[in-house]
Order: structure tokens, then sequence, then C-alpha cells
């Protein structure tokens, strides 16, 4: 059996295709079903659903074979718990954004830059934040939060986040301005290394199919 991993939403649906292009399909939706596995037209096959921060860790212990996560889940994972077990052989380029640097509007945050201001940010992805000030010589107290971001700078608990943006338009709901771009970030195909030599007969033609669907698109 091959246990592939998802998080509901927009990692399942952009996978979709590129299991498709594999010959798998899921039969059945998950946001009707309250399974959390779900059967392919494969028997050896099944897809596991967790919540996106949990695909590395199913795939690095091996209670799934293979999974999709963000390249910010991988960066936080790898910082929290270190590099082992993972191999990531494809760039999938879907759920593509990109992380960056948001202000109040009416922040000047180029000056408080400039005069070394010692900067209050709030994130979900400390890693991320941590690394990107400490490159520039900002100093930094870093606040963790594990959702809605956007609304640290309204109420003063922050003067900055660090958070993904795709359209812009949660930060301009907010009237919050993008002030840093960080990276770009895409989803990855992750595999148990493990399971990769174990199950290579099975593995290896998933994720020869998933490559080939990208040059394709490409
Ligand atoms: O929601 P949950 O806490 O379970 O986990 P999660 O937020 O990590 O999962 P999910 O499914 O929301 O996101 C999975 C992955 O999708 C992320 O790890 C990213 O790699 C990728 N992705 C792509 C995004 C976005 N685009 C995105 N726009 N993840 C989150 N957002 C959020 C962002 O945090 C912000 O709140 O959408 C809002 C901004 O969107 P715009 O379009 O208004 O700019
Ligand atoms: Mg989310």
């Amino acid at each position: 059996m091959i246990t592939l991993a998802l998080s509901k939403g927009r990692i399942f649906q952009e996978t979709l295709p590129l299991l498709a292009a594999a010959g798998i399909e899921v039969l059945e939706d998950p946001e009707k079903s309250r399974k959390l596995i779900l059967p392919t037209n494969r028997a050896d096959v099944q897809v596991v659903l967790v919540r996106a921060s949990d695909v590395p860790t199913y795939v690095e212990y091996g209670g799934a074979d293979v999974g999709v996560c963000g390249k910010d889940t991988l960066i936080e994972h790898q910082a929290e718990w270190g590099t082992h077990g993972l191999y990531q052989p494809l760039d999938l380029q879907i759920a593509r954004c990109r992380m960056s640097v948001a202000v109040r509007a009416d922040f000047d945050y180029a000056t408080a830059v400039r005069q070394g201001a010692r900067l209050a940010v709030a994130t979900k992805y400390t890693a991320i934040a941590r690394e990107f000030f400490a490159s520039k010589g900002v100093h930094v107290d870093l606040i963790k939060l594990y959702g809605s971001m956007e609304l640290a700078p309204l109420t003063g608990l922050a003067d900055a986040i660090v958070d993904l943006v795709s359209t812009g338009n949660t930060l301009k709901a907010n009237h919050l301005v993008e002030v840093e771009h960080i990276m770009d970030i895409s989803s990855r195909l992750v595999v148990n290394q493990a399971a990769l030599k174990v199950k290579q007969a099975s593995l290896r033609p998933i994720i020869d199919a998933f490559a080939k669907a990208l040059t394709v698109s490409a």
C-alpha cells in the first residue's frame, strides 16, 4: 500500500491534476466526506488527510510514504525537528504564494529599520522570520501566533507581520502593506526515504508521472 498525505483545501485541490496524470483518482470528496482515509481507483494507493503542518511529520515517521506541503511548512518543520528522513524530489509549482513582511499603511517601516529600532514581529513562521531579519541585521522580538496574523499590527500587538500573501486582498482589507518580499513559496513532494527504497517499484512510477506532468505544463 502507498499512503499519500495531503491537507484539505488548496493543496488537495491542486494535487488532483497531478494524481490524474499518474492515473490516480481519489474516490471521495474531502469537503463532503468525514473520512480521514480516502480510497483511490487503485487498490494499492490511499490518501490520508492531515493538517498542512503535520504532512512532514507523517512522511518523516512513515505514517505516510509521500506527501505534499508548502516550502513554508517544510522550512519551519526542519528548523524545529531537523532534516532527516525526508527526500524532496520535486517542486510541484502548486499553491504558489510569497512570504512577505507587512505593516500598517501608516507605519514608517523604512525609518524604523534605518534607525535600528527593535521591531515586534508577529508570525506563525518564526524560523523564516528569524533568519530573514538576522540576515538584514534587524533586531526583532518575535511573537508566535497560530492564525489571523493580520490582526496583530491593528491591535498594537506587533509592528509587523511575516505571512503568506497570494492575491494581497487580505492585507488590503486590513489596511496593511507589504514592505519586504522574503521568498517565493510553492508546494513540494516529500517522500519517506526508507519507503523510497522498500516501495521503489510502486513509488517511482508515481514520482516520474508527477515530474512528467510538470514538464508538460511548464
Ligand atoms: O489552515 P491550517 O492552519 O490548517 O494550515 P495552513 O494554513 O498551513 O494550510 P492551508 O491549507 O491554508 O495552506 C497550505 C499551504 O498553501 C501553505 O503552507 C502555503 O504553502 C500555501 N498557500 C498558498 C497559502 C496561500 N497561498 C495563502 N494565501 N497559505 C495560506 N494563505 C493565506 C495567508 O496566510 C493569508 O492569511 O491566505 C491569506 C492571504 O491570501 P490573499 O490571497 O488574500 O493574499
Ligand atoms: Mg490556512
